[in-house]
C-alpha cells in the first residue's frame, strides 16, 4: 500500500512543475543559509538588516510576479506563494519585508503607474537598491480605509499631501513611499512619494511585541509637494489598494502555513526526544492527537493555497478566495503555534525554540491586511449580499 508522509501528505510537490520546484527550493536554501542564522539576533534586539532586501533582489524573490522587462522574474503567482512560504518558514518579518516590497509597492507601480514610473521605480525595487512601503492605515482608519483623512489639496504642477498613517512596515528605511490620499473630489488616489521630500517623515515605532525583525514606523505627510508626475494615474478608489491586497494577502496565506510548519516541526522532534514518565512525550494519546490535527490544518491548508494560486494563474479567483485562504491560514497557524508551545512546556518560552515568536509574529500576522473577522465579515457579505461593517 502507499505509505504516509507527514512532511507532505497529499504530494504538494507532485503537483508543482519543475520550475515551480526550482524556484521553492531556491528560497528555501537561502532562507535556511541567510535568514535562519540571523533570526534570534534580529528579533531580540529589534534589528532589521537592510542587505535582506539585496540578497533577495539577487534571487530574483522581489516582484517575482512582475514582468522580466521591468526587473521582476516573471513568475507565476504558485512561484511567489511557495516563496512566501519559505521564507515566513523563517521568520514572519523577513516575510513582510518581501512581500511589502514585491505586493504593496512594485504591484501597484506595475499595475497603475505611467510607463515612466515602471521604468524609474520597478528595477531599483527589484534588485533591492530601492526599498519601498505603502501606507494605507492611519491612525484613527484601520479597518475602515474608506473614511481616511489623508488628503492631497491640488496645487499648480502637482499636489499638496497632509496626514498620518500608522503601522507602515519598512516605512523607516523607505526609499519609495506608496501612500493613497483623498483629492479635492473625494476619491483616493495613489501617489508616489520619495525620502528627503520637504514635510516627509517616518519615524520608527518602537516596543512591538511581535515582527520585531521586521521595523515599522509611522508616515507623517506635512504639505508634502507631490509632482504631477507621482500622481499613479491609472486607478481611482479603493480598487487600488485593494488590488495590492490582494496579492499580499495571497502571499500571506502561504506565508503563516510556513511558520506553522516550522512549529509543528519543532514539537514533532522536541516530543519525540523529551521523557517524562518513563518514555517520550510523543508516546501520550493527547500529544499525538495534537500532531495529527497540526498535520491535518497544514496539509488542508496548503492544498487551499495551490488551489488558489492555479486560480489566480489562470485568471479565474474572486476576491472572497483570498479571504477564505488569508483567514484561514493565519487562524489554523496561530491556533498550532499556540499549542506547540505549550507542547515544548517551559522550553517554548524561551527564544532559543522559534515557537514563542512565531507565535507572538502570527498575533500580527492575523491581524494586518484585514482582520481574522474583517474577511470574515467580506466573506459573509458574498453569501449573504449584506455588507455587515457598513453604516
Ligand atoms: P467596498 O465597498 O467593499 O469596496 C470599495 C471599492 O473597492 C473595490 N474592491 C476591491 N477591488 C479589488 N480587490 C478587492 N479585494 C476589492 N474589495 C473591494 C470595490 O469593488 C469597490 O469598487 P467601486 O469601483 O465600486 O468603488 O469597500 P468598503 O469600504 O465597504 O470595504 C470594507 C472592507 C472591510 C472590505 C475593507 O475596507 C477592508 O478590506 N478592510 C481591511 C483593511 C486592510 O486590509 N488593510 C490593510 C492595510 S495594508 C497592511 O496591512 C500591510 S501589512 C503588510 C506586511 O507587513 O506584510
Ligand atoms: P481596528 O480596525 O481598530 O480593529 C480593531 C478590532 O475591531 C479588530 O478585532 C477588528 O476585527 C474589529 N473590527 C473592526 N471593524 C469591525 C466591524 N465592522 N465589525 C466587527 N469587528 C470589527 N498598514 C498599512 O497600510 N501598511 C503596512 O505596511 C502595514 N503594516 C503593518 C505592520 C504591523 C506590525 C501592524 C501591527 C500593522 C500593519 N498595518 C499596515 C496596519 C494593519 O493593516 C491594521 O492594523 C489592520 O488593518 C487593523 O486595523 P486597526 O489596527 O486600526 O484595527
Amino acid at each position: 500500500r502507499a505509505s504516509f508522509n507527514a512532511q507532505d501528505p497529499f504530494a504538494l510537490d507532485a503537483q508543482l512543475t519543475s520550475d515551480e520546484r526550482l524556484i521553492r527550493d531556491t528560497a528555501q536554501r537561502y532562507a535556511a543559509d541567510k535568514l535562519a542564522p540571523r533570526v534570534q539576533n534580529a528579533f531580540r534586539h529589534e534589528q532589521t538588516d537592510v542587505a535582506i532586501f539585496r540578497e533577495m533582489g539577487e534571487l530574483g524573490l522581489l516582484g517575482p510576479t512582475i514582468p522580466e522587462e521591468f526587473g521582476g522574474a516573471g513568475l507565476n503567482y504558485v512561484s511567489y506563494g511557495l516563496v512566501a512560504r519559505e521564507v515566513e518558514r523563517i521568520d514572519s518579518g523577513y516575510r513582510s519585508m518581501m512581500s511589502v516590497q514585491s505586493s504593496l509597492v512594485m504591484v501597484p507601480i506595475y499595475e497603475f503607474g505611467s510607463q515612466e514610473q515602471r521604468q524609474k521605480y520597478l528595477p531599483k525595487l527589484a534588485t533591492g537598491e530601492w526599498i519601498g512601503c505603502f501606507g494605507l492605515t492611519e491612525p484613527n482608519h484601520g479597518s475602515d480605509p474608506g473614511s481616511m483623512a489623508t488628503r492631497a489639496r491640488k496645487v499648480p504642477g502637482g499636489f499638496s499631501l497632509s496626514g498620518s498613517k500608522m503601522w507602515i512596515t519598512n516605512s523607516p528605511i523607505a526609499d519609495v513611499f506608496v501612500v493613497w490620499a483623498k483629492d479635492d473630489s473625494g476619491d483616493i488616489r495613489g501617489f508616489i512619494l520619495e525620502k528627503g521630500m520637504k514635510g516627509l517623515s517616518a519615524p520608527a515605532i518602537h516596543g512591538k511585541v511581535g515582527l520585531r525583525a521586521s521595523i515599522t514606523g509611522e508616515i507623517v505627510m506635512d504639505e508634502v509637494f507631490a509632482p504631477d508626475t507621482a500622481l499613479l494615474p491609472n486607478v481611482k478608489g479603493l480598487k487600488g489598494p485593494f488590488t495590492c491586497l490582494n496579492s499580499a494577502r495571497y502571499g500571506i496565506a502561504w506565508g503563516a502555513l510556513g511558520a506553522a510548519e516550522a512549529c509543528y516541526d519543532t514539537a514533532r522532534t522536541y516530543t519525540g526526544d523529551r521523557k517524562q514518565f518513563g518514555r517520550p512525550l510523543a508516546a501520550n494519546q493527547l500529544i499525538q492527537k495534537k500532531l495529527a490535527d497540526m498535520v491535518t490544518e497544514i496539509a488542508l491548508g496548503l492544498q487551499l493555497c495551490l488551489r488558489l494560486g492555479r486560480m489566480k494563474d489562470e485568471g479565474a479567483a474572486p476576491v472572497e478566495l483570498t479571504s477564505i485562504a488569508k483567514r484561514n491560514s493565519c487562524g489554523k497557524a496561530l491556533d498550532i503555534a499556540r499549542v506547540a508551545r505549550d507542547m515544548l512546556g517551559g522550553n517554548g518560552i524561551s527564544d532559543e525554540f522559534c515557537v514563542a515568536r512565531h507565535l507572538v509574529n502570527l498575533e500580527v500576522v492575523n491581524t494586518y491586511e484585514g482582520t481574522h473577522d474583517i474577511h470574515a465579515l467580506i466573506i459573509g457579505r458574498a453569501i449573504t449580499g449584506i455588507a455587515a461593517f457598513a453604516n
